[in-house]
């Protein structure tokens, strides 16, 4: 059976022109990969920066395609690694505008849901073949309370009221080297071809990998 992988990227954001996760996503697009016996086809498409709209976007992006895989990208500017995210919180606040003009403070997601989700990809998996490939990557613990968490929090809240299983979860991704060399702040980036094998490598294994693998050390922060 072909599996299919959903893979959302977000639009640029804060008056940016690019997002990195936007940028690495779309080149995935039609992709059809195979790990051994495990094949899959890639679905992309770019989610707005916008809270609630982006959760109504991702959920009818699963309602329409039943992916057996989501994972959604996001920029996580300043960054120097792939931080794979481990946990989703049940709160919102931004402290910057999204693209709709709204800056949720303190504001619960799902009024109905948990405190939190934990990410069902293979996480530390995705950290030991990310550093193999020679990625900077870890675990990271926090997906901040911007749009990125607040997606990752819908997303999970969604798959887990879906009958069939589906692996889930969120990867930041750093600036492009163009975002970093155009800030004052020397901020730390990764080249494109780098967050592009990234984020296919994370597919593969996700499509591939059943338990997760319990390495120490996976953590960054
Ligand atoms: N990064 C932001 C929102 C969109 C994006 O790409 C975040 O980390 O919340």
């Amino acid at each position: 059976m072909i599996k299919t992988v959903l893979l959302t990227g977000f639009e640029p954001f804060n008056g940016a022109s690019i997002n990195p996760a936007w940028e690495a996503v779309r080149a995935l697009e039609g992709w059809e990969g195979a790990v051994g016996e495990h094949r899959f086809r890639v679905e992309v498409r770019q989610l707005p920066c916008v809270f609630g709209q982006a959760i109504e976007d991702i959920n009818a992006m699963v309602d329409e395609l039943h992916p057996d895989v989501v994972i959604a990208v996001g920029q996580a500017g300043g960054r120097p690694a792939i931080p794979v995210e481990r946990v989703a919180i049940n709160a919102d606040d931004a402290s910057i505008l999204d693209k709709g003009g709204q800056q949720p403070v303190d504001a619960t997601i799902a009024s109905d849901g948990p405190a939190a989700y934990f990410s069902t990809l293979p996480i530390k998996a995705i950290v030991r073949a990310l550093r193999e490939k020679g990625l900077v990557a870890g675990v990271s613990q926090t997906a901040g309370t911007f749009v990125c968490n607040h997606v990752f929090y819908g997303l999970m809240h969604h798959a887990a009221g879906q009958p069939q299983a589906i692996k889930a979860g969120f990867i930041h991704v750093p600036f492009l080297p163009e975002q970093a060399a155009a800030r004052r702040d020397a901020p730390r980036s990764m080249a494109r071809d780098d967050i592009i094998a990234g984020i296919k490598l994370a597919a593969e294994v996700t499509v591939s990998v059943d338990a997760d693998v319990r390495d120490e050390g996976g953590a960054t922060h």
